[in-house]
């Protein structure tokens, strides 16, 4: 058994009563931390501040901050172009994200990418991937990297249903199980790809079943509720870090906006986005924790208007950010190895 390279999550109780050390509490700030920031980037969207393609994942709040919350500092992580409450739960820069959707030279990455594409090696945040399940092989190669290195580390790579009905999931399921790599792939299972359902992408819709399929450990758990994602993930972590080998955890959840920017939402019944809505993460945990009194409305506000502060902070400090300059349009399109080769 290898010394997992993780250093407990600080919790931050700034923006609260400073008597309260509930873990619950930060969930609950990190998940309203993302919702509020995807509701301003509607707003900017609106204005056409951002451009592009944009997916938000309000509703799956609980999915990005119950996964990465298990994962250390050393440890990769591989995502979607669903991915802001992924980059943000990594602590990727809020300005820098937002320069990156503004296309500021000062966006993670250099404002080439937009909201499908942040990346920050810093942080082993490896994007960011507009490819469905384009992700996954380059999960299965770092985890290849870090079993061939014998680091201990770990490599945690997210990705929709849609993708399992992509041959890359086969192609890294198989071949993570063969050669017993530490990867631990995380389904974000929303009920659909784009417009169509689960039932019309796959012959077996029970996904668990599936990856179990390839000799993986694999298990569901209620992507609505951020104590049940944190739970199956710190097992799913766990279990990685002890035995070096994979496993597959199916994370049931929804999104409550249209798949894009640009989707006029027509394949879903209202009724079924109103009946998740009542299973709203933020706000189940919310009630929970002013239920039972460790959490009053005024540190909820506080909590509020923390994360509002710094949002309008980071949508002023990207705004001011320099474009990038015309002359270095070709930088990046050739590797300086190749330059050299010629
Ligand atoms: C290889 C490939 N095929 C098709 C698309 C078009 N496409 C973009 S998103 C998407 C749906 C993917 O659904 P899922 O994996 O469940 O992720 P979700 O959008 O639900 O988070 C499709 C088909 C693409 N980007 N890449
Ligand atoms: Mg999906």
């Amino acid at each position: 058994m290898h010394a997992p390279p993780t250093e407990p999550r600080a919790v931050d109780t700034r923006d609260v009563d400073p008597r309260s050390t509930d873990p619950r509490v930060e969930d609950l700030r990190q998940m309203l931390r993302i919702r509020r920031f995807e509701e301003r980037c509607v707003e900017l969207y609106s204005s056409s501040k951002i451009r592009g393609f944009m997916h938000l994942c309000i509703g799956e709040e609980a999915v990005s901050v119950g996964v990465l919350g298990q994962l250390g500092p050393a440890d990769a992580v591989v995502s979607t172009y669903r991915e802001h409450g992924h980059a943000l739960a990594r602590g990727l820069s809020m300005t820098a994200i937002l320069a990156e959707m503004f296309g500021r030279q000062t966006g993670v990455s250099r404002g080439r990418g937009g909201s499908m594409h942040l990346f920050d090696a810093a942080r082993r945040f490896y994007g960011g991937n507009a490819i469905v399940g384009g992700g996954l092989p380059l999960a299965v190669g770092l985890a290849l990297a870090e079993k061939m290195r014998c680091t201990g580390r770990i490599v945690a790579c997210l990705f929709g249903d849609g993708a399992m009905a992509e041959g890359e999931f086969h192609e890294s399921a198989n071949l993570a199980a063969l050669w017993r790599l530490p990867v631990v792939f995380f389904c974000e299972n929303n009920g659909y790809a784009m417009g169509t359902a689960l039932a019309g992408e796959h012959a077996q819709t029970d996904l668990a079943l599936r990856a179990a399929s390839y000799g993986m450990v694999s298990w569901s758990a209620d992507g609505m509720d951020v104590l049940a994602v944190s739970d199956a993930a710190r097992r799913a972590v766990e279990f990685v870090r002890d035995s070096g080998e994979p496993c597959f955890v199916e994370l049931h959840t929804y999104r409550f906006r249209a798949h894009s920017m640009y989707d006029p939402d027509r394949y879903r019944d209202k009724a079924e986005i109103a009946s998740w809505r009542e299973r709203d993460p933020i706000t189940a945990l919310s009630a929970a924790l002013q239920g039972d009194e460790t959490l009053s409305q005024h540190d909820l506000d506080r909590i509020e208007a923390g994360i509002i502060a710094e949002i309008d902070q980071a949508v002023a400090e990207a705004d001011a950010a320099p474009e990038e300059s015309v002359d270095d349009l070709t930088l990046f399109v050739h590797s300086e190895a190749h330059r050299d080769h010629h």
